[in-house]
């Protein structure tokens, strides 16, 4: 069984994330926006079912699936785009894969270090985000 991504993280560290977001199409005055904010993930997990959270001042944005079991995504307040979503297991990392309008779109979480690690992939470009655990 891999480790637990489950518990409350704040972010320590986001690269890349403007030209992701250029990638998503977000417009000038919402990346400015959103560059700033500090953003907290929450992780729940009841059986089967995980629960992801991303809190901020500006937005959040929560979404629900089970492992292995595709969904519909509807990216309310980010991109605003519907995908087919699955998320699995690979080794260690959890990795969605969000087929849709935009291509070679998804995400992989894992933990390293006592940190979680997100990277988010659009097209051509990578955002790497790291939470550290809030006690
Ligand atoms: C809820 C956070 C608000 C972020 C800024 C708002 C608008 C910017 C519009 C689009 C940017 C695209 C993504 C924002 C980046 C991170 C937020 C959620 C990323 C995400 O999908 O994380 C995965 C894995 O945790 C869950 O979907």
């Amino acid at each position: 069984m891999p480790v637990s991504l489950c518990g409350t993280w704040d972010m320590v560290s986001n690269v890349n994330f403007e030209e992701f977001m250029i990638a998503l199409g977000i417009g000038l005055y919402t990346r400015k926006i959103a560059l700033k904010l500090k953003l907290r993930k929450v992780i729940e997990q009841v059986g089967d079912r995980y629960v992801v959270k991303t809190i901020s001042t500006f937005r959040n944005y929560t979404f629900s699936f089970r492992v292995n079991e595709e969904f519909q995504e509807f990216t309310k307040g980010l991109d605003d785009r519907h995908c087919k979503s699955l998320v699995d297991w690979e080794g260690n990392k959890l990795m969605c894969i969000q087929k849709g309008e935009k291509k070679n779109r998804g995400w992989r979480h894992w933990i390293e270090d006592d940190k979680l690690h997100l990277e988010l992939h659009c097209e051509d470009q990578i955002c790497k985000q790291v939470f550290k655990r809030v006690i």
